[in-house]
């Protein structure tokens, strides 16, 4: 074991200003950064090319569609880390789904009004040419509607909110909360997360012919709660971490294949099935990803009939540690879904994210055993795609973000005997505030397949792909300048390395703060 420095997270401010109400980002700011706005940009643990507000709290994606040449993506807002305030619906558009432009906020609590607390969770969809924001109006949970200008930067509330005031009568529900809507034959259908104490989940599905009336029809889907993957200890009933309680359902059609996501007990669970006479059979099942500091998820088709997902990348860090930061949380990078030839969901990052990359390096044929350190590459902001066969070596990979004392290092790697993807963060920051973990991916290698892991390095955020079909998101907090070194690494035999290309990440906005 090696014993870990004490390092305090300083800071002379705990930002709770708000400071996300326009702007453009990818370069175009042209506003002028305050002590507090100077102080984010300089931020190493700040990611520099995934979205996120310009300040304080970002929790889930809503409601992302394309509408008039533009990705509009929302998002769960607040103007304080901790203690959390109330949630807005943030707002940002992009052409290309990675430089942004923050908008003004969407929806904000009315006074008096059914999301006087918060407008929390939702989606967006185009009724009869009107763009339409459905989301959560809380305390209690009902569902509201707003509708925006074509611009979609003005949005008004329906004056009939709450539209759906309670769950279905005689329905004990654990939740009631995080709409869509779309239209199907002559009516709109929607469905609300939901689900029972000591059963699991729901998928409510409501019918409506004119989105003011709606009707309870019935379970979309069910389904008693999943295998858990964290044993963790509470005293008090929590029906989301009990797996009663279905957050964020998100349902759409893939090739010849209905998807559904639910996040819940840490995780975005997906299954792959069909759909028919309004309920939806479940065929395969899966996680979008094996940490639970990728959650939320939501996705939208974009206007090249790709679906594409974002999620919430979470903090794991101290609550002091956020405060102290002045920030919270990050939108993940984008990912395009599609269905592989087993059946199972597929995940790649967007193409599109190419355009960020920079100075490249390659390296190829290399054996690898024991520890191969890769001088030539370095940095905070990278992409790396590695090929590698893991040969005879029980377990091989990369080492990332290392110091040159092997003091701070995060690894990835592929575990052969028990056929997981390892993000291994436990040993990335000596910072007391950071809670490092190992994250693991299911992953079979058919015969002869090789390992391929796409790893985005940005600030505090590693995203790793392997082999298009299981995903880890971490979060790592590196206390020193110095760690950024690069290395190979095989253990109990030997691996070998096909090619690995890096590339140096451009920032998606000059003045980091949007990033
Ligand atoms: N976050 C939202 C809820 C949702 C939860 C509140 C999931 O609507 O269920 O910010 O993270």
């Amino acid at each position: 074991m090696i014993t870990r420095r004490c390092f305090l997270f300083r800071s002379a401010l705990a930002a709770t200003t708000v400071l996300s109400r326009g702007g453009h980002l990818c370069g175009e700011s042209g506003q002028s950064a305050g002590p507090v706005q100077k102080r984010l940009a300089a931020d190493p643990q700040r990611p520099q090319y995934h979205f996120l507000p310009k300040a304080n709290w970002v929790n889930d994606p809503n409601g992302p569609i394309f509408w008039k040449g533009y990705c509009h993506l929302f998002y769960q807002y607040s103007s304080t880390v901790f203690p959390q305030g109330p949630k807005y619906w943030g707002h940002a558009r992009s052409k290309d789904m990675v430089c942004w432009e923050h908008l003004p906020m969407a929806l904000s609590p009315t006074p008096g009004g059914p999301d006087k607390d918060g407008c929390w969770s939702g989606s967006a969809f185009i009724n009869e040419g009107v763009p339409t924001l459905v989301y959560t109006g809380v305390f209690p949970q009902v569902q509201c509607l707003a509708t925006g200008d074509d611009d979609m930067t003005t949005w008004k509330k329906a004056s009939g909110n709450p539209v759906v005031g309670s769950p279905p009568a005689g329905l004990a529900v654990t939740g009631f909360r995080d709409p869509s809507i779309w239209r199907e034959d002559d009516s709109c259908l929607m469905t609300v997360g939901a689900g029972f104490q000591g059963q699991g989940g729901a998928v409510l599905l409501y019918g409506s012919k004119d989105l003011g009336h709606w009707d309870y029809l019935h379970p979309l889907f069910t389904a008693p709660p999943f295998e858990r993957h964290d044993s963790t200890l509470s005293v008090r009933y929590d029906s989301v971490g009990a797996g009663d309680m279905w957050e964020c359902p998100d349902f759409f059609p893939l090739g010849q294949k209905h998807v559904l996501l639910v996040s819940t007990q840490g995780r975005v669970h997906n299954f792959v099935g069909t759909y028919s006479d309004r309920k939806f059979q479940a065929e395969t099942q899966g996680l979008i990803d094996g940490s639970a500091l990728h959650y939320a998820a939501k996705s939208f088709e974009d206007h090249q009939g790709r679906r594409i997902l974002w999620g919430w990348v979470r903090e794991a860090r101290s609550d002091a540690a956020q405060n102290s930061a002045g920030w919270s949380g990050a939108i993940s990078l984008p990912r395009v879904l599609s269905i592989d030839s087993q059946g199972g969901l597929r995940m790649d990052p967007l193409p599109e994210l190419a355009r960020l990359r920079g100075a490249h390096n390659r390296i190829a044929n290399v054996e690898v055993s024991g520890l191969v350190p890769a001088p030539q590459i370095r940095g905070r902001s990278l992409e790396i795609q590695l090929v590698m066969d893991p040969g005879s070596a029980k377990e091989a990979g990369i080492i990332v973000r290392r110091s040159p004392d092997e003091l701070e290092e995060t690894l990835i790697s592929y575990d052969a005997a028990t056929q997981y993807v390892v993000l291994a963060t436990g040993r990335s920051s000596l910072s007391r505030d950071a809670g490092g973990r190992t994250y693991l991916g299911a992953l079979k290698l058919n015969p002869g397949e090789p390992l391929r892991l796409t790893v985005f390095l940005d600030g505090s955020v590693v995203e790793v792909f392997a082999n298009s079909r299981t995903c880890l998101t971490g979060r790592i907090y590196p206390t020193r300048s110095d760690s950024l070194g690069v290395a190979l690494f095989a253990r109990e035999g030997r691996a070998r390395l096909k090619s690995l290309d890096a590339y140096e990440m451009k920032t998606i906005s000059r003045d980091r703060l949007t990033t």
